[in-house]
């Protein structure tokens, strides 16, 4: 009941196929290798696992009920996350608490989505979540707990949580395949400390400037928040370029309005009647507990709760056209159109590979702790020199490069053939550069290399070369 459902997407991909036929050459060895390979086939078929990080209270649960589409998991103003949550498609709607022990505990769903936990939170690994939707089939998500400051952490209880949250945080993010950071102002020192310690490159990490709905000085200020939200997230994309791939300014609140069918009628109808009044009454009303005979209270807050104070302010004339238009125009706005985007275009694109280079370490590990190892070994061997799986070596260099030299000139040599979307690409030439000038250009780097070869500071830099020389020298011949 638990087995993953295929994504589609990726049946034709090489990658997989070529994984995939290397798994069953793991099972026809026999033995217990046919249940390692099927375990690792899991790995293999399931959809990419993005793992969403950030600060106590940046916003990432709203953001994952967004993209899950529906109010799963708890948000609140006060600390809410305190477990890892893996959020997967399947049926029936259902819960299992995993124990630090390993131990499994099926948990009850009540309709509202709140699960309670059978056990203590320290003594909880995280808690597997399965329910039917469309955008978990392409996308298993892993809500975590914030990570606090490391300033404020004085007294001994939230140390603990900080520590708690980082810990569980690294370990979700071991078998993630991308990570989305969420911050909303600019990220601390250490939580860039923290990220650089993910398994992660800036190829599968996206920033999200989060809360851009009330960002700089908010509804109510002089310039557009998202318009300000959207300049300073080019600008922080600039200053974390070795961290994510880009970052995208996202309202979570109003994505999550607007993508989960909390919108109706009555509350469209109920804003549209603020219409005609001056910005700052309608603050003042929102913050007047007498102003009943505007709006009932109760409605004042779900609608603030709903929209926050951006989209009420800025929704009323479109909620005049109903319901529809107004979760359209939110949607819009939330900017989470960008996200998906993004969230194709890189980050899913290196979660393939990154997917790959988790698959092919732990054939590695089974290599070096099973009788067998001679088979494994030459199995790992023959699958990394797949023309097929060639990038996800390039990615394995990359990755030992960052964390040993990163601004060495081989670092980013690796990082332009794995962005590269075509031959020209991977020598550093625009796609459309003719035929010759490939093959020059491949000559001259695959001379640099050998050169380099010569005099290497390091090992992750000779493997790094001898992975170059196999890139550039098929391109000699284009
Ligand atoms: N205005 C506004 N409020 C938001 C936005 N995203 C989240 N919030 C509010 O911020 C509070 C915290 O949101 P959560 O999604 O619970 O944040 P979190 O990062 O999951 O918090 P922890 O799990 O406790 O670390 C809630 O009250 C949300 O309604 C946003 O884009 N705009
Ligand atoms: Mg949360």
């Amino acid at each position: 009941m638990n087995a993953p459902r295929p994504v589609t997407r990726v049946d034709t991909d090489p990658v997989h196929a070529t994984l995939d036929h290397g798994l069953h050459q793991l099972a026809a060895l026999g033995g217990d290798l046919a249940a390692h390979a099927n375990a690792i086939g899991t790995i293999l078929w399931s959809p990419p696992r993005v793992v969403v990080v950030g600060r106590l209270k940046a916003g990432k649960s709203t953001l994952v009920n967004a993209l899950i589409g529906a109010p799963v998991a708890e948000t609140a103003a006060l600390e809410a996350t305190n477990v890892v949550t893996v959020y997967q498609d399947g049926s029936p709607s259902r819960a299992e608490v995993v124990g630090v022990d390993g131990g499994r505990h099926p948990v009850a769903v009540h309709r509202d989505h709140a699960i309670r936990l059978p056990l203590e939170t320290p003594d909880i690994q995280f808690v597997d979540r399965w329910l039917p939707s469309a955008a978990l089939r392409q996308l298993t998500l892993i809500d975590t707990p914030g990570l606090s400051t490391l300033t404020v952490a004085n007294d001994s209880a939230t140390r603990r949580v900080m520590i708690d949250g980082f810990e569980q945080t690294r370990t979700a993010s071991i078998d993630a395949d991308a990570a989305v950071f969420l911050f909303d102002a600019a990220p601390r020192s250490d939580e860039i400390d923290f990220l650089s310690q993910l398994p992660f490159t800036p190829l599968n990490m996206l920033g999200v400037l989060s809360r851009a709905d009330s960002f700089g000085e908010g509804a109510l200020g002089r310039v557009d928040p998202l318009t300000h939200a959207a300049r300073h997230a080019t600008r922080m994309a600039d200053q974390l370029s070795d961290t994510v791939s880009a970052v995208v300014p996202i309202s979570g609140l109003m994505a999550q309005t607007s993508h989960t069918g909390m919108l109706t009628e009555q509350m469209a109808d109920a804003l549209a009647r603020l219409q005609g009044m001056a910005p700052l009454d309608v603050v003042r009303t929102f913050d007047n507990d007498d102003a009943d005979g505007v709006l009932p209270l109760p409605v004042r807050e779900n609608l603030l709760g709903l929209l926050g104070e951006y989209g009420v302010l800025n929704g009323r004339q479109i909620a005049a056209g109903g319901a529809a238009a107004l979760n359209a125009w939110l949607t819009e706005r939330s900017g989470v159109g960008g996200l998906h985007q993004a969230l194709n275009a890189s980050t899913t694109r290196f979660a393939i590979l990154h997917r790959a280079h988790r698959i092919l370490a732990r054939l590695d590990q089974l290599a070096f702790t099973h009788p067998a190892r001679d088979h494994i070994r030459s199995l790992t061997m023959q699958l990394r020199s797949a023309p097929a799986l060639h990038l996800v070596s390039v990615l394995e260099d990359y990755q030992r490069m960052l964390r040993t030299d990163p601004q060495a000139p081989v670092t980013e040599e690796l990082h332009t053939i794995l962005v590269a979307t075509s031959p020209a690409g991977r020598v550093g030439l625009p796609d459309r550069a003719p035929a010759h000038a490939i093959s020059a250009e491949a000559r001259r780097r695959l001379a640099t290399a050998q050169q380099r070869s010569l005099a290497t500071s390091s090992a992750a830099e000779d493997a790094a070369i001898v992975t170059l020389i196999r890139t550039y020298t098929p391109l000699t011949h284009t």
